[in-house]
């Protein structure tokens, strides 16, 4: 591990320890802020330090610095030491389960003694927590609920980590092998994976198994063939699967493997009416193979069109291509713009002319700056004053970048009212608003979403149900009534695309789509980097079967439909 990734997490220890404490939460995001920094670090800080820069990073704070300088002097964090002195270990593990708050967690190990999640099940189901002062057994049965969302987290994992360990792990494959390809949920680009599928052709199949073994982030291997093996992996010890077939075998083993389970068992099915057989090795007619190399040569056989790896969860798409009406869902080339990315002047981590290039460079028409606004201190939300600086600042980068118009944007409270966190003549000056909700989860969040969009300078709902993917259960919401609205006042909904959100997601983009709902995607992007997750949302669209037309940053800027402009599709 690098030592900025090292650091990284002691932060989080220390914010996670000051959050169990209840301190100030300022403090405690200025060690989550400087974690991220550090996370997205590529170069070598101890480096850094010799040049004594490290202060100069954006969102690394005097204070910050002068732990990282200690770190990498003495390989400790004396504060580090300190604030988890008295707390047992692993108790602080517990902060991720859902429903489970510091504050509650503090209570139940001061009352309780639970100092595990074994304790903690124990003392959810019985009495224990229920008892206690405050708390009843509607809480616990909340804790209750939140312990399952955990376990279930833990056993799968969020398609964002997922794709960029696979990427890592099958670019070496391809100097031996012909042909490589993603299977299984990870080529369905579902939110969560279970493990990694990879399939792979090539004259040498024990070369490419002693490829893929003796890469580095293969932690274990647990279980080897001649054509397949079986993995653990460093990166949160996912399990990934290699299968290596034959060349003519290539398109019908694809198929096979990528799944879903529900559309191989209905393609099984229709093979067979029609006489046929199909498994991962072709498709015959009795002793015949008729097809196999390719998957539109076994589709075809079938009397079908290629099906996007991402529609085939067997919820229509298998009659769509029968009778010829597969739609045309969006492609990543789409993409015009990006409508949600953070600056510095809020929480992000880079300026505005760095954003505006490197989207210039992903061949964007136009960026989106969104940050956060003023109720948002903790995401260093942005009063009037420095909203006009920071308009009059992307007015300035325009004059001197060209090639990409950068918008101005803001990501703007819903207060507990459903009014926004500025008045109407700051918005106006606004090319577009995405209103959020940040504070009271379960506080009204449907009538106050619904009378934020009366406002008519609203033009997106930013991650409609604001779950997190690590597990945080999100609003308390009637989201089909908030869906029906939107779609009436012609204000989109977003399909956040960064890692931890893919919000909406799939199955919630199909309920938007009946109620003729438009959609923005936005990668919720804090540097330049994450601009990339935009193809986590694109994966997202795509199972959502959006087409073009559907999606606010298919259309160039002039023509986007926003009912500001009066250009309502
Ligand atoms: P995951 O890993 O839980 O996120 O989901 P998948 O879809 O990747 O499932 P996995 O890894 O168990 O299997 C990969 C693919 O292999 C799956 O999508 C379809 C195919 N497959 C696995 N088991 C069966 C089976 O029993 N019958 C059929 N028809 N296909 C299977
Ligand atoms: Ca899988
Ligand atoms: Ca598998």
């Amino acid at each position: 591990m690098s030592k900025n990734i090292e650091i990284a997490d002691i932060f989080d220890s220390i914010a996670d320890a000051l959050e169990f404490k209840s301190e100030n939460v300022f403090k405690i995001a200025a060690y989550r802020r400087a974690a991220r920094v550090l996370r997205e670090y590529h170069g070598d800080i101890d480096k850094a330090r010799e040049r004594g820069t490290i202060s100069n990073m954006e969102g690394i704070g005097k204070g910050m610095a002068e732990k990282i300088e200690e770190y990498l002097l003495t390989g400790k964090i004396k504060k580090y030491s300190e604030v988890i002195s008295d707390i047992p270990e692993g108790l602080l593990e517990l902060l991720n389960i859902p429903n489970l708050g510091p504050k509650t967690l503090y209570l139940i190990y001061k009352e309780l003694g639970v100092k595990n999640l074994e304790e903690l099940e124990r003392a959810a189901k019985g009495e224990g927590i229920a008892g206690l002062d405050g708390m009843g057994s509607k809480k616990a049965a909340n804790i209750r609920k939140g312990i399952s969302l955990y376990k279930l987290g833990k056993s799968r994992t969020p398609l964002g980590i997922v794709l960029a360990a696979a990427e890592e792990l099958a670019a070496p494959l391809k100097k031996t092998a012909q042909k490589v390809s993603a299977a299984g949920s990870l080529r369905r680009m579902k939110e969560t994976v279970g493990d990694i599928d990879i399939l792979a052709s090539g004259a040498d199949g024990e070369k490419i198994i002693e490829a893929f073994i003796s890469h580095p982030s293969v932690k274990d291997v647990t279980a080897r063939g001649e054509t397949k093996v079986a993995v653990i992996l460093e990166t949160r010890n996912m399990q990934a699967d290699l299968r290596v077939v034959e060349k003519n075998s290539y398109g019908s083993a694809l198929v096979y493997f990528t799944g879903s389970k529900a559309h191989n068992v209905k393609i099984r099915g229709l093979a067979k009416d029609k006489g046929l057989k199909v498994n991962e090795y072709g498709v015959f007619r009795g002793g015949n193979k008729i097809a196999g190399k390719t998957e539109e040569e076994v589709y075809k056989a079938l009397g079908m069109k290629w099906i996007p790896p991402e529609l085939r969860e067997d919820r229509g798409e298998i009659e769509a291509s029968l009778r010829g009406k597969l739609p045309h869902i969006i492609e990543g080339t789409d993409i015009k713009g990006d409508f949600h990315v953070h600056s510095n002047y809020s929480d992000g981590t880079e300026d505005i002319k760095t954003l505006a290039l490197a989207a210039k460079k992903m061949g964007y028409a136009y960026i989106g700056i969104c940050d956060h606004s003023k109720t948002s201190r903790i995401a260093g939300g942005l009063d009037e004053e420095t909203l006009k600086k920071r308009n009059a600042e992307i007015d300035e980068v325009q004059k001197q970048v060209n090639g990409i118009k950068i918008l101005k944007g803001m990501e703007v409270d819903i207060l507990s009212d459903g009014r926004l966190d500025y008045p109407d003549i700051v918005l106006e000056k606004l090319d577009f608003v995405i209103a959020a909700v940040h504070q009271g989860f379960a506080k009204n969040v449907t009538h106050r979403m619904k009378t934020a969009m009366e406002n008519p300078f609203v033009d997106i709902i930013a991650h409609p149900t604001g779950r997190l993917l690590s597990g945080r259960e999100g609003y308390t919401i009637e989201l089909e009534s908030v869906m029906e609205h939107a779609a009436k006042k012609r204000v989109a909904l977003e399909i956040n695309a960064s890692a931890d959100r893919m919000d909406l997601n799939d199955i919630n983009i199909m309920k938007g789509q009946d109620f003729g709902a438009g959609f923005a995607i936005g990668t919720d992007a804090h540097n330049t980097e994450m601009l990339e997750q935009m193809k986590l949302g694109i994966g997202m669209a795509r199972r959502g079967w959006l087409e073009r037309k559907d999606v606010l940053n298919t259309f160039a800027w002039k023509d986007v439909p926003l009912r500001r402009y009066g250009k309502i599709k």
